[in-house]
């Protein structure tokens, strides 16, 4: 009887049971449902995602999330891309989502950012009938400032429990060259307090003193933490700090290259936490905008860093224990991904 073992490494990383924890739903958008949305716009022309080997700056990708948000600019657009975006991870066997989004308000659409977390939340609540379990995390933008970062955790907090658990927990995000993210500390204590997990962007780019505040808060999981090892210009009471204390790594490896924070895949910083038995999660970011999926994430890992199906499958596996959700969630999972062991 054929095994796991028969696969080849790409269709294996298809088929296994993976959990995404770190994927920004605007970026996450589809070729297909970025279409119909320029449809309705009148702007079948655009094109809105990067190519697979292209270089870009960071900048360049927050222009990108600029362009998108003029054409997700109302409720239907948000249910619709939510909705998608769940299918499309469902289909390459996502077990466990974590998706993330900034409450967003326009006026002309007549979007409020109740109306936004919302239709977030109906997309989630009307996928229930596919194998995956799907949770939400409300973005703070690190852009908007501490005003607007206050009103996002007190949604959260409020929509935890209106949501029957779906709100899970909030990040920080943003272009990471702008604004000062120890300005937000006291909203994230406050989102602590409220039960809220925290999933914070930390040395997207070099920050020293910044990141080692941030992480006394501490975060639950560090999303990138691209520049926290000495010689990539982070320091070693950063690297010693998240080691102790074994805060888990978000690894997005195509954003990083074509972001251009990572020079290479090779060069990615995976390895040298991954060496070190650290805590990390492999996951997409924008897989529309990188043109990327989980499945290819976890082949490119396992090509650069020669990694075999068994320790690929636990990398996986291994994932489970840092989802936002209770304990309950994850042992069902665990049983879920047992049943695809390599044998
Ligand atoms: C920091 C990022 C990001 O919230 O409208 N975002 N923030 N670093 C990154 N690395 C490339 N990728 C995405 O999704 C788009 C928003 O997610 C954040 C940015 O704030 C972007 O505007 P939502 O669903």
């Amino acid at each position: 009887m054929p095994t796991q073992r028969d696969l080849s490494i790409a269709e294996f990383c298809c088929e296994m049971p993976k959990i995404e924890l770190h994927a920004h739903i605007n970026g996450s958008i589809s070729e297909t449902t970025m279409k119909k949305l320029l449809k309705k716009k009148n702007r079948e022309g655009d094109k809105l995602s990067f190519q697979k080997d292209q270089i870009a700056t960071l900048d360049d990708c927050f222009h990108m999330f600029k362009l998108i948000h003029q054409v997700s600019d109302d409720t239907e657009a948000a249910y619709t891309i939510t909705y998608d975006v769940i299918h499309e991870f469902a289909a390459e066997n996502v077990k466990y989502l974590e998706l993330r989004s900034t409450p967003r308000e326009v006026k002309a659409t007549g979007m409020t950012k109740l109306g936004y977390v919302e239709a977030v939340i109906k997309a989630i609540q009307d996928c229930n009938d596919l194998d995956i379990i799907v949770k939400f995390i409300l973005a703070v933008d690190r852009r908007n400032g501490v005003d607007v970062a206050k009103e996002t955790v007190e949604l959260a907090a409020k929509y935890k429990t209106l949501s029957n658990g779906i709100v899970i927990g909030v990040d920080l995000s943003g272009d990471p060259t702008v604004g000062d993210a120890r300005d937000y500390i006291p909203v994230f204590e406050q989102a602590k307090q409220a039960g809220l997990k925290l999933a914070l962007h930390l040395a997207e780019v070099p920050n020293i003193e910044e990141t080692l505040a941030m992480l006394k808060l501490p975060p639950n999981r560090i999303g990138h933490g691209t520049c926290l090892l000495p010689d990539v210009g982070g320091s070693d009471e950063l690297k010693d700090y998240v080691y102790t204390h074994k805060i888990p790594l978000e690894l997005c490896l195509t954003s990083n290259v074509i972001g251009q924070t990572v020079p290479n895949f090779d060069n990615h910083h995976f390895s040298n936490w991954y060496k070190r038995n650290h805590p990390c999660v492999i996951c997409t970011d924008d897989k529309g905008v990188f043109n990327t999926t989980l499945s290819e994430e976890y082949q490119i890992a396992a090509k650069t860093f020669n990694l075999s199906v068994d320790k690929i499958w636990q990398l996986s596996f291994g994932s489970i224990d840092h989802i936002f959700a209770e304990e309950d969630i994850k042992e069902q999972l665990r049983l879920k991904f047992l049943q695809f062991r390599p044998l």
